[in-house]
């Protein structure tokens, strides 16, 4: 085993140790809870948090008070080390625009512990008639702030985070209608998330997780702009937005909510930047980086 390894699983077996032992108190930052602490925070599993995309989700309350949202996790191997270390990973993560890792629970089933965000997601404020609308300025906020939320994954992890699921459900919005990416790292799957590895990512593979990722930006914008979603017709809003260059078309489809209250030059601009990322989808020429600033500039949002 070499220095590394051998540090690794020191560390993994320090974790498992202090979660076995001091349950349910924290490990340095994450909090480790008990399948019992979490059931009865989220009332037997009946707090269902009502968004199929989100799979198997609950809003828990816990004894001190603590409100929490909390993921089932089915991992992607029967090894508990394996999730140890995805737990680490997914606890380091530290951006104002990533919904942060809180605790964990481990045992008969597997559960994430993530911080609740006051507003729900992206994809109700823009649905939900009862919801405030979102203003022009907000919307372009988000755009920027996913895009530096991507770059951080991209650029700042050790090692970088590919699988990030873009959309206006996978977007949550805080009091502030700060935008905050949930579910990275995980993927839903039959209504549980599975943890997806990422150490094993081939050039060819990071390649197309880039684009992947770009492209998902560009649909994110896309929703903004028109407050439809991407998840039932995607093709409608790609298809509109390569071939949508009159201001009459465009304004056709821009979100009824918006009225007039948007900058036509910022729209364009926020457009050029979507097709751009549409464009990118198979052969990326762009690094997230080179889009983030891109869409700064455009929107002149630093
Ligand atoms: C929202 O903004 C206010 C005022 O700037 C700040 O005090 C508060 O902490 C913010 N809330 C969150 C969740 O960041
Ligand atoms: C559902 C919800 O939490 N709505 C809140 C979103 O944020 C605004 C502004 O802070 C609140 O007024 C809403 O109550």
């Amino acid at each position: 085993m070499d220095g590394l390894g051998l540090i690794i699983n020191v560390r993994l077996l320090l974790l498992a140790w202090f979660c076995h032992r001091s349950r349910p108190g924290p490990i340095s930052f994450l909090k480790c809870f008990s399948y019992k602490d979490i059931k009865k925070a989220t009332d037997g599993f009946r707090r269902i948090m009502d968004n199929p995309s989100h799979g198997s989700a609950y809003k828990a309350k816990f004894q001190d008070g603590r409100i929490a949202l909390v993921k089932e996790v089915k991992a992607f191997s029967e090894q508990k080390d394996a999730f140890y270390r995805e737990v680490q990973l997914l606890g380091r993560l530290h951006h104002r625009h990533i919904v942060a890792l809180s605790g964990f629970s481990t045992g008969r089933k597997r559960f994430l512990v993530f911080e609740n965000i006051e507003n729900g997601s992206l994809k109700e404020h823009l649905n939900d008639p009862l919801k405030t609308p979102l203003n022009w300025r907000t919307r372009l906020q988000i755009a920027v702030g996913v895009a530096a939320a991507l770059e951080y994954l991209h650029f700042f992890c050790e090692p970088p985070m590919y699988h990030v699921s873009i959309s206006s459900s996978t977007i949550m919005l805080d009091e502030n209608f700060t935008a905050k990416l949930s579910d990275v790292g995980l993927l839903s799957s039959g209504g549980t998330h599975v943890i997806l590895p990422h150490a094993s990512c081939s050039n060819e593979c990071v390649g197309l997780a880039c684009g992947n990722m770009i492209f998902q930006l560009g649909l994110l914008i896309l929703e903004l702009v028109t407050g439809q979603s991407s998840e039932k017709g995607d093709v409608d809003l790609i298809e509109w937005v390569q071939e949508s260059r009159s201001q009459k078309s465009i304004h056709k489809m821009i979100d009824p909510d918006l009225g007039n209250s948007y900058d036509s030059k910022e729209l364009k601009g926020l457009l050029a930047v979507a097709r751009l990322c549409i464009n990118s989808a198979d052969k990326p020429s762009f690094l997230i980086p080179q889009i983030f600033r891109y869409l700064q500039k455009k929107v002149g949002i630093p």
